[in-house]
C-alpha cells in the first residue's frame, strides 16, 4: 500500500491582488531540498517559512484553474556552475539526488521545467546562459505559457537574488506582467544586501512586488 502522504503546511492569509484567472500563471521557483532545506547544500536562510505560503498560493492557483508551473535547478555532477568546476557556487541540485527533489512538504503539479541540465548556468526559468561561450538558451517554459493562454504570471520560491530575480526579469523582457509575493521568496545574500537589491531591481524592471513591507 502506499505510505501516506505528509501533511502539508498551508496557511490562510489575505493579500490584496486581483484572484487568479486561468489567464494568470503560477510560477513556482527551485522549491529543491538543496535551497528549502538546513540540511541542502546550498540552504537559503529561513526558506522554509515560504512553504505554507507557496502552498497557499499553488491551492489557490489550482482552484482558480490558473496553471502552475515548476522549475527545478537540474544539474550534472560536473558543471562550470559549480565552484570546483570554475564557477562560484557549492555542489547542488544535481540530477536524481535528494538535493535536487522538490521539498517534501511543496504540493506538487505535473508541470515543471528544468534548468541548468547540459552545464548552463540557468537561473531564470525562461531561459539558460552557457557560461563559458555566454550563449543563451530558451528552456520550455515560454511555449508552455503561450500555449496555455497564459497573459500574466505570479512568482514565488527561491532564491530571490538569483533564480527568482532572473525568472521575473525575463517574464518584463517577454512582456509579462509579473508580481512577486514578498513572503513567498528569499534570498541567498552571499553579500549582505542582495536581497533587497535584487527587489528594488525587479521593481526598476516593472515587477509589482506584493506583501512587502511598507
Ligand atoms: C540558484 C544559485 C545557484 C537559485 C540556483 O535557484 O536561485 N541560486 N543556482
Ligand atoms: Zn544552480
Amino acid at each position: 500500500a502506499d505510505a501516506p502522504a505528509p501533511p502539508r503546511a498551508v496557511c490562510r492569509y489575505d493579500r490584496d491582488v486581483t484572484a487568479y484567472e486561468p489567464s494568470t500563471a503560477l510560477l513556482v521557483v527551485d522549491v529543491q531540498n538543496d535551497f528549502a532545506d538546513p540540511a541542502g547544500s546550498l540552504s537559503v536562510p529561513g526558506a522554509e517559512a515560504i512553504l505554507p505560503v507557496v502552498n497557499a498560493e499553488i491551492e489557490r492557483a489550482i482552484a482558480a484553474g490558473s496553471p502552475v508551473v515548476y522549475t527545478q535547478d537540474w544539474h550534472p555532477p560536473s558543471t562550470p556552475h559549480f565552484a570546483r568546476d570554475g564557477g562560484i557556487w557549492p555542489v547542488h541540485c544535481v540530477q536524481e539526488t535528494w538535493g535536487a527533489a522538490f521539498h517534501p512538504e511543496l504540493v506538487l503539479g505535473d508541470s515543471v521545467v528544468r534548468k541548468g541540465t547540459n552545464g548552463e548556468d540557468g537561473y531564470s526559468g525562461f531561459s539558460m546562459r552557457d557560461p563559458t561561450t555566454g550563449e543563451t538558451v530558451p528552456t520550455a517554459l515560454q511555449g508552455l505559457l503561450r500555449h496555455a493562454g497564459v497573459k500574466s504570471v505570479v512568482i514565488v520560491g527561491l532564491a530571490t537574488d538569483y533564480c527568482v530575480k532572473a525568472t521575473a526579469l525575463d517574464a518584463r523582457a517577454f512582456g509579462y506582467p509579473a508580481t512577486v509575493l514578498a513572503l513567498g521568496v528569499r534570498a541567498v545574500d552571499l553579500e549582505a544586501g542582495d536581497g533587497e537589491r535584487a527587489i528594488e531591481e525587479m521593481e526598476d524592471a516593472g515587477v509589482t512586488i506584493e506583501g512587502a513591507p511598507k
